[in-house]
């Protein structure tokens, strides 16, 4: 069976598993412990040679970073249809989440969590930095979820499970989305659909509370 291996902890991680379950694939769930520093053992660099998670195998087949994840598992179904105009349109949204909201929601999450978790130095200017362009590039979603329901129109695509997975810290890295109305509401109404409760259900398990 197709397995996913992911960290509750690890953003990145979530896309992938969104994804399975909204387009409905049948998989296995497999946790790597960053803590233990599994994923840079042989067994996990034969996976994923980055030694980072998400990754994927498929019978004989392994893939690493999570949007080609995404899109191996999506292609051809309706989150990612087999057209050149509809797959641009995700692909401009889904890289608009990574590159100007993921990243920058990274160096928060990072500085306000992990390291403190970890004991490396904190850097205030990081954080900074990542408030000031996750505020510069929000209003572009917002205006966005304005005028349509979803990013790509009618339906749930790539492109809303890529933003969703990319907004996962919200709460721990205590980013203030008020100024988003727009965007609040379609975040709230997503994460009560079950691709995303059947994931968020077995965090506390996974991570021993
Ligand atoms: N570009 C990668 C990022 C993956 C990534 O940075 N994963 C982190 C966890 S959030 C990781 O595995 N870090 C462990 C390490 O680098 O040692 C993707 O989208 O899949």
């Amino acid at each position: 069976m197709l397995k996913l291996y992911y960290h509750p902890m690890s953003f990145p991680s979530m896309g992938p598993l969104f994804t399975a379950e909204a387009a409905g694939r049948d998989y296995e769930k497999v946790m790597v412990d960053l803590q233990s520093g599994a994923n840079k053992q042989p067994d996990y660099l034969a996976i994923n040679p980055y030694g980072r998670v998400p990754a994927m195998v498929d019978g004989d087949y392994k893939l690493a970073e999570s949007g080609a994840i995404m899109r191996y598992l999506a292609r051809g179904r309706d989150l990612y249809p087999n057209d050149a105009k509809s797959q641009g349109q995700i692909d401009q949204w889904f890289d608009f989440a990574v590159h100007h909201v993921r990243s920058n929601v990274a160096r928060v999450q990072y500085n306000r969590v992990i390291a403190p978790i970890i004991g490396a130095p904190v850097d205030e200017n990081s954080i900074q930095l990542g408030l000031k362009y996750i505020s510069d590039n929000l209003p572009h979603v917002e205006n966005r979820l304005a005028e349509s329901p979803f990013l790509c129109g009618d339906a749930m695509t790539l492109a809303d499970l890529s933003l969703i997975a990319a907004l996962e810290p919200e709460n721990t890295a205590r980013l203030d989305l008020s100024p988003y109305p727009n965007l609040t509401k379609w975040l709230k109404a997503r994460r009560s659909e079950t691709f995303y409760t059947n994931i968020h259900s077995h965090f506390g398990a996974e991570l021993g509370m």
